[in-house]
């Protein structure tokens, strides 16, 4: 089995990067693959791991993002589906096959659903695939913590979702890279091997190495590099920023 954490962390030895590149091309429909596609031929050996999102999946779909997914296999690149995962076990295993089928190795979920006839079931058909699960504990916009902030048992529903993350075996967590105390509450509930993603860099303003010093083990890193004039020099700008991280 080839777990998530395990090939990230493969990927990062290899290229002394930790950023994983939301591939979120705007613009013109028609062209954002095969730009989408581009990028990630450009950023092989600086990225670890590719995400797409609204951008590519709602006018392409899965079939229409073959091109992509193929670039990303031979670069090495796990390919992770943004869709935010909230529904039904049914319904989630039946996008989590459609993407695991066409070239995806993970899915980011949503934990609040909870685990019997929802997470459960999508986590076990990850695992039955060797495909990975990441939910999501703290997100990077500024209300964040009107939901992932309530308090619910005296406790911040953040640390719960932490909990449920390594109680239930996920492959790791995405937490805001905005709030580096919160990194930090979740790096000490998470499990041995379960990686933290953060997004918020850049264009939302979070500080990369500021997250990495807190315990997150990969930037999430969209328009500041995708919309840079020079992407590739604008991804190397924040692995230098993140200087502290580079391979042993
Ligand atoms: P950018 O670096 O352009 O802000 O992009 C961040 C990416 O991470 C986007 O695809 C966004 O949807 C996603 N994301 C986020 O920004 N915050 C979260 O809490 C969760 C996300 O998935």
């Amino acid at each position: 089995m080839r777990l998530l954490g395990e090939w990230l962390e493969s990927n990062s030895r290899k290229s002394g990067s930790r950023l994983v590149l939301a591939a979120d091309v705007g613009g013109p429909f028609e062209s954002r693959v095969g730009r989408a596609t581009a990028l990630v031929r450009a950023l092989a050996g600086r990225v670890v791991a590719v995400k797409v999102n609204w951008h590519l999946l709602l006018p392409y779909g899965v079939l229409g993002l073959a091109e992509l997914a193929a670039a990303c296999r031979e670069e090495g690149l796990p390919l992770i589906a943004d869709m935010k995962l909230n529904d039904i076990g049914s319904t989630d295993v039946e996008a989590a096959r459609t993407l695991f089928s066409n070239g995806f190795d993970a899915v980011i979920a949503n934990p609040f659903v909870g685990y019997e006839g929802a997470m459960a079931d999508l986590i076990a058909e990850s695992r039955r695939r060797e495909k990975g699960v990441i939910l999501l504990v703290y997100m990077s916009h500024a209300g964040a913590g009107e939901g992932y902030g309530l308090t619910v048992g005296g406790a911040p529903l953040y640390a719960a979702f932490a909990r449920r993350t390594r109680e239930w075996g996920a492959d790791g967590a995405v937490v805001s890279a905005r709030s580096p105390s919160v990194i930090r509450e979740v790096r000490a509930l998470l499990g041995e091997g379960q990686v933290i993603l953060s997004p918020g860099v850049g264009a939302q303003g979070g500080d990369a190495r500021e997250a990495l010093l807190a315990g997150a083990d990969y930037l999430i890193v969209g328009r500041s590099i995708v919309e840079a004039d020079d992407p590739v020099r604008a991804a190397d700008a924040l692995i230098r920023s993140s200087f502290a991280f580079t391979p042993p």
